[in-house]
């Protein structure tokens, strides 16, 4: 039984879920994962037996006869870079890891409109024309994000990454790109070669293949 296990939502749309996954696949750790069908009635109150929010994601790490929780996508990323420093999940420059942190929690604390307008829908290719000035702004504001990173710090790395290599960052920002892929947002080079790289992922992929053999969501229950 490996010492970590992660609980899960739906694939196709949990979006915290592919922000948490992917930095723990990053570290090469083996790991055991739980996808819980949040809207089955019963897998909801399972949730909130184990997870102290009642959501997903959730991180447990067996370690000196303990168990931990983390649960919270950002605090994840975070427990996960401490935990496994040779995964490298933050940049080792102090200027860059300040910018990487900030993205991240922007990520994370932001974005309604884009979220709103562009729901995740990993296997959908429903293009789109976004109208919404909020929603817009949202997009430009991720692709200055995304120039910014790679401008600074990923040209000159060791990877198609914001920062070279592999950082929380970029999970924080994979659903994002599967959205613009969804609804067809094209962007500038920088950002296209950066969204090709992201879905040209190994793990990234591992997942996707994954959520096209989940069972397909529940619906809303009624209120
Ligand atoms: N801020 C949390 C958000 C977690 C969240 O909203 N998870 C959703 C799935 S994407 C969930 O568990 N929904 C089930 C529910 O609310 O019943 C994070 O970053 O992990």
């Amino acid at each position: 039984m490996a010492d970590l296990h992660i609980y899960i939502g739906y694939r196709e749309v949990s979006s915290w879920s592919l922000r948490a996954w992917l930095p723990l696949k990053k570290t090469g750790m083996p790991f055991e994962e739980t996808l819980i069908r949040y809207r089955l009635p019963d897998h909801k109150a399972r949730l909130n037996a184990v997870s102290p929010t009642g959501k997903v994601p959730l991180l447990v790490h067996r370690r000196d006869g303990r168990e931990i929780k983390v649960w919270d996508s950002i605090a994840i990323g975070e427990y996960l870079a401490d935990t496994f420093p040779a995964a490298r999940l933050w940049p080792s420059d102090p200027i860059a890891r300040a910018f990487a942190r900030s993205i991240s929690a922007e990520m994370h604390n932001g974005f309604r409109p884009l979220r709103e307008h562009l729901p995740m829908a990993l296997l959908a290719r429903t293009p789109k024309v976004i109208n919404d000035a909020d929603a817009q702004a949202d997009i430009a504001r991720v692709a200055e994000i995304w120039r910014q990173a790679r401008d600074n710090w990923g040209r000159d790395g060791d990877g198609p990454w914001l920062f070279g290599h592999y950082t929380v960052a970029d999970g924080m920002y994979a659903p994002i790109v599967t959205r613009f892929r969804t609804y067809g947002v094209r962007l500038d080079p920088i950002c296209e070669d950066y969204m090709a790289a992201v879905t040209a992922d190994a793990d990234f992929r591992a997942w996707e293949a994954r959520a096209e053999r989940d069972p397909p969501q529940e619906p809303l229950p009624l209120e």
